[in-house]
């Protein structure tokens, strides 16, 4: 079994084959700062990396999940640098590292996710939310205009109507609310978040790793291409897919009668 490698700003815990990064600045409601997305990113290279990690969990220490860019660093950044730059060595490195983990992930809403915090979130394959949980595009609320994919993921999940209300308003989404649109899979009572979001961990977690990933690439590409590209695409992965020891343990175990045993292979 691995070892869980330590950072500071979050907290990186591997068990059962589930990773789970906890931003840890209860304090600051885990406001993001550049030390922080870089850890991040770090940790998600190593869920990458590493085949006993099959799934991965990101959640909150205390009570928010995350509320977005830390706004004390947002005004020091470094001489010479944009936003956009920040940006482009920050958040948008951490979002595509989510987008193209071939692993699913879990984000375990407890609370707050605003700004980039919700970019985060959104970019998660699922969301479990605990009904104390709530969703703030606060880009506009200090004059900016959506960044860390939100633009990308929320009209996705929400449709353009909404997406454009919540990022011209500001306006806070609670758990519920956020079910009803889709933002959201699941709202559990606050102190059944944990046990829910490990029942689901440890389930994908034990399941055929390799064809998860390749669901999640044929969700992606779909999203963006044609009909015809998206079936193309579909029977490129079916190839890599049919190839998987997975594959073959699920038919024997379907014949068989028995519950498969997948180990990601
Ligand atoms: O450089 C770039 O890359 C630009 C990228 C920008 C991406 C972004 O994320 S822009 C959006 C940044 N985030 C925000 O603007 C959200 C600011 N926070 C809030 O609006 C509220 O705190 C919340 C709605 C999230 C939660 O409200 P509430 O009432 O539950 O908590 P609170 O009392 O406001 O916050 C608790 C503490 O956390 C408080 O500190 P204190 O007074 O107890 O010492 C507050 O200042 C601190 N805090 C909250 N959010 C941030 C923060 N500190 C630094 N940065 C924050 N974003």
């Amino acid at each position: 079994m691995p070892s869980s490698p330590r950072f500071e700003t979050i907290l990186f815990d591997i068990a059962e084959g589930v990773a789970t990064i906890t931003l840890n600045r209860p304090d600051r409601l885990n406001a993001l700062t550049t030390q922080m997305s870089k850890a991040m990113l770090a940790a998600l290279k190593t869920c990458a990396r590493d085949d006993h990690i099959r799934c991965v969990v990101i959640t909150g220490a205390g009570r928010g999940f995350s509320a977005g860019q830390d706004l004390t660093e947002l005004a020091h950044t470094p001489d010479g640098w944009t936003v956009g730059d920040h940006l482009r060595h920050g958040y948008n490195r951490l979002i595509l590292a989510m987008h193209d983990l071939e692993k699913p992930i879990i984000a375990a809403v407890n609370g707050v996710a605003a700004g980039a915090g919700l970019g985060v979130a959104l970019a998660a394959d699922m969301r479990i939310a605990s009904e104390k949980a709530s969703f703030v595009p606060a880009f506009i609320s200090i004059g900016l205009a959506p960044d860390s994919g939100v633009s990308w993921h929320l009209q996705r999940l929400a449709g353009p109507a909404r997406a454009f209300e919540l990022l011209a308003t500001g306006r806070k989404v609670k758990a519920e609310e956020a079910l009803t649109m889709g933002l959201v899979n699941q709202v559990v009572p606050a102190e059944a978040l944990e046990e829910s979001v490990n029942a689901l961990a440890r389930q994908l977690a034990q399941g055929p790793t390799r064809g998860i990933g390749l669901t999640k690439r044929a969700l992606n590409r779909a999203a963006t291409v044609s009909l015809a590209e998206a079936l193309d695409y579909e029977a490129q992965m079916q190839d890599i897919a049919i190839r998987t020891q997975d594959h073959r343990e699920g038919v024997q175990a379907f014949l068989e009668k028995r519950p498969p045993q997948f180990t990601g292979a």
